[in-house]
């Protein structure tokens, strides 16, 4: 991470002023590094604040999301090679999907400040305002077989959570299959959709949408709905935060070829589903029952009151204690 970054991510773990020295000293680089890095953010379009005698503070991050500086020191092998930036598309996953039929590459990422038609699952609408968030679209093409699709939800939920946690510090956790949620609170969504022949995946489209510097939401979501800003207090860089995720997928993917039992064991860890009574439809049937497990196929096993357990994995589970439910 270059010191621009480093220094970036330390005024927005600070709620309050700091002073130039203390930076200095914590970050070990001399006042001039940090004088010079924090006009460079100023340039990047990053409001500072410098108060005499109390120091720096960040009051807002720019408006837009500038591809060249994502890409800068990213270091990753497999993503994020070619960025694809809109300011305003119908659905960076439709965008994707176009794109993938042209040839884009695999690991191409699909970026816009505003969606018209952000999709959530099932026709379900995903509420995308300009310059508030992150939603973005990864391209995957692959020789997974389609049995493998359920993990690489869980994979992109496991590394959009790890990378959440280190970003922000904020105890971020796994719904199962694909929110995230902070303090109960929705902050994410992910939509895979996957273009597929009888025998071989063509491509996958990982489709991301993370809430981070909204100030509130509609009536109808606020209940369910947060943002890292409403929870962290301070805004936060979407381009920073977006880095982050993008070097732990990249990892995440990396791992997940020969250590995929320990991603399990990290995605159980964060999973809030777990050790929950759950409510689900089977067959036109309500069931009702507790979390257990995630199976290595990435299902959800659910122990139900008559002793059995049901391995899920798709469809509509309502977890109690979260969302108000
Ligand atoms: C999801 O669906 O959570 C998947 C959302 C994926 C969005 C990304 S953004 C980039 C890419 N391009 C797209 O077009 N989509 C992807 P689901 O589990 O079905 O949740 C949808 C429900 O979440 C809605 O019915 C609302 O109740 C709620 N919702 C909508 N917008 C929200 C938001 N910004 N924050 C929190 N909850 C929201």
């Amino acid at each position: 991470m270059s010191y621009t970054n480093i220094v970036l991510k330390y005024l927005q773990l600070n709620h309050d002023y700091i002073s130039g020295e203390e930076l200095s000293r914590h970050l070990n680089i001399s006042r001039t590094t940090v004088w010079k890095n924090i006009n460079m953010l100023r340039e990047w379009g990053y409001e500072i604040q410098s108060v005499t005698n109390k120091g720096y503070k960040l009051i807002s991050c720019p408006d837009t999301i500038n591809p060249n500086e994502v890409a800068a020191d990213l270091g990753t092998e497999l993503i994020g090679k070619k960025i694809y930036t809109y300011t305003s598309i119908d659905s960076t996953n439709a965008q994707a999907k176009r794109e993938a039929l042209q040839g884009a590459a695999s690991g191409s990422v699909f970026l816009a400040e505003e969606q018209l038609s952000g999709k959530g699952r099932l026709g379900r609408t995903w509420s995308s305002p300009p310059s508030t968030g992150l939603w973005f679209s990864i391209l995957l093409r692959s020789s997974l077989l389609p049995l493998q699709i359920t993990n690489i939800t869980l994979l992109t939920g496991l590394a959009v959570c790890r990378a959440i946690r280190s970003y922000t510090g904020l105890p971020a956790f796994i719904k199962w299959p694909n929110d995230i949620v902070i303090n109960s609170k929705k902050v994410c969504g992910i939509l895979t959709e996957i273009a597929a022949e009888v025998d071989r995946i063509e491509y996958i489209v990982v489709g991301i949408g993370i809430n981070v510097n909204n100030a509130s939401f509609p009536q109808e979501l606020a209940v369910k709905a947060t943002s890292l800003r409403i929870q962290q207090n301070t805004p936060i860089s979407r381009v920073g935060l977006l880095q982050e995720i993008l070097r732990t997928f990249d990892k995440v993917i990396i791992e997940s070829k020969t250590n995929s039992d320990a991603l399990l064991n990290d995605y159980r860890s964060l999973c809030i589903s777990l050790n929950r009574k759950v409510e689900f439809t089977r067959n036109h049937q309500t069931l009702y029952g507790t979390a257990v497990d995630i199976s290595p196929l990435g299902e959800l096993v659910v122990s139900c009151e008559d002793g059995t357990a049901i391995p899920i994995n798709s469809g509509e589970v309502t977890v109690q204690g979260i969302y108000g439910q």
